[in-house]
Parts: structure tokens; sequence; C-alpha cells
């Protein structure tokens, strides 16, 4: 069960952060609304929410995702694989001091929170272009050491392990047909998205309820069988840097 949410506020420079979608310019007066209404539906959940405020010399610290890694038994703070982004990573580590005992992933190893999925005491680590070999073995020390097993995944399409996959609950993913055929994933069952609906690969699971992007009905009617409550936000904004609704907060 999650109880608590870190989430900051984006910047209103936060369209220079980095992005390869070529979605439009976002804007700052949408995604504010369309970030508010994300920490309003996690506290609707129960969660209790702590909200930073922006980062101005970092327009894409709004992803707190990617600073952390948090385990119930320890938070192994980030070294970020993207150059603008590398000192995002302080912050947080002082207020995840007060919820765990945290320890850092240091250069040359780099790693990005998006390529990291926890699915109950396993965790599948993504190599990908932020997160290196390096990293991944620091990383799967670290997660040894506090009780847990790992798996690395080649990330060969998408930014991060997450933009194409999640973990729905009942031992089911929702994965890219491209996932779905590696054999590190052979034991789970899987909704497999339709290659137009792979940006709703970023569904986020809080405890019994699936928080979906909006506009993804085939992927929605996919879910409904789990039987487990789904809201949709609209993340229209997020969606143009690249980002998606796991990446705007850390759950523990
Ligand atoms: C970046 O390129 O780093 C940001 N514009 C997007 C990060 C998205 N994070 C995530 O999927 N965990």
């Amino acid at each position: 069960m999650f109880t608590h949410a870190i989430t900051r506020k984006p910047g209103d420079n936060f369209a220079r952060g980095i992005t390869n979608s070529n979605l439009g310019t976002p804007s700052y007066e949408l995604i504010m609304k369309q970030h508010e209404v994300y920490i309003e539906t996690l506290r609707s959940l129960g969660l209790e929410v702590i909200v930073l405020g922006a980062l101005q010399d970092f327009p894409d610290a709004y992803f707190v995702e990617d600073t952390a890694v948090v385990t119930p038994n320890v938070a192994i703070v980030t070294n970020l694989g993207a150059e603008s982004r590398k000192g995002e990573e302080a912050t947080i580590e002082t207020v995840l001091g007060r919820y765990r005992k945290t320890v850092r992933i240091h250069a040359p190893g780099t790693v990005d929170g998006g390529d990291v999925l926890m699915v109950g005491s396993h965790f599948f680590i993504g190599i990908s272009e932020r997160t290196n070999k390096d990293g991944v073995g620091q990383l799967g020390r670290i997660l040894e050491e506090h009780g847990y097993t790992w798996t690395a995944v080649p990330v060969e399409v998408g930014l991060h392990l997450r933009s194409s996959i999640n973990y729905v609950g009942k031992n089911t993913l929702l994965i890219t047909e491209k996932f779905a055929g590696y054999n590190e994933f052979g034991g789970y069952d899987k909704i497999v998205l339709n290659k137009a609906e792979e940006y709703a690969g970023s569904t986020l699971l809080i405890n019994d309820c699936l928080i979906i992007p909006k506009g993804f009905p085939n992927t929605r009617k996919k879910l409904e069988p789990m039987g487990l409550d789904i809201i949709e936000l609209d993340v229209s904004e997020v969606r143009k840097m690249d980002g998606g609704l796991t990446c705007m907060s850390l759950r523990f």
C-alpha cells in the first residue's frame, strides 16, 4: 500500500525541458491545471502528497520519478542520465531522508527512475540512453543488500523502460507488443497495448486504482475486466515533454 507521494510543481520555463515528441508547444497554464488535478487525485486516493516548489534551473524537475527509486526498505537516489538534469537529485534526497534510509548511485553510473519497475519484491531495471550498465550494477547490488531481486532489461525503444511497461496488479503487466516478447517477462499475464495506444502504457497503479491517461478507449476496455477503479486524467501538456502519469510522482 502506498501512503505517500512526492511531487514537484512545473516551473514557468518547463517548455525548455528535453523533448523529442513533435506535439506542439505546451501551455504553462494548462500544465499547471493538469498537475493540480493530478495532485488532487492522489490525495483523493488517500495519499499524503508532498508538493515541492519548481526548480528554475531544472525545467524537467517536476518529473520527480527519475530522481529516486523508493522501496519499503531503502530509497536509492539516482544519478540522472541527462546532463541538463544532473542536480535535481539533491533536493529529493533531503525530503526522502525523512522517510527512508537513503543511498546514492555514483558516477560513472547513471540511473533514471523511469527505467525501474517494481513488482512486489522484484525490480526490472532498464538499460537505456539514460541508465547505463554501471548504474544498473550499482542499483542491483543495493537492492540485493536490502532483500530484493532484480533483472536487467534492454530498452531498445522509448525513453525509459516505464514508457513501455507498467504493472497493473494481479500479476499483470500492461506492455507494448515489442516488450511482451521478452523472456524476462515470461512469468506474468500481459495486457498488450495497441500500437496506436502505446502512450497509455504510462498507466499508474495506486493501491486499488488505475490512473490512466485520457483518450485511450481501447486500453481502458482491456483494463476494465481487472475490476480495479479507473480514473482518466488529461496529461496532454506533460506528454508534449515526453512525460506521463508515472513520471510526476514518487510513491511509497
Ligand atoms: C526528460 O527527457 O528527461 C523529460 N523531458 C521527461 C522525463 C519523463 N520521465 C519518466 O518517464 N519517468
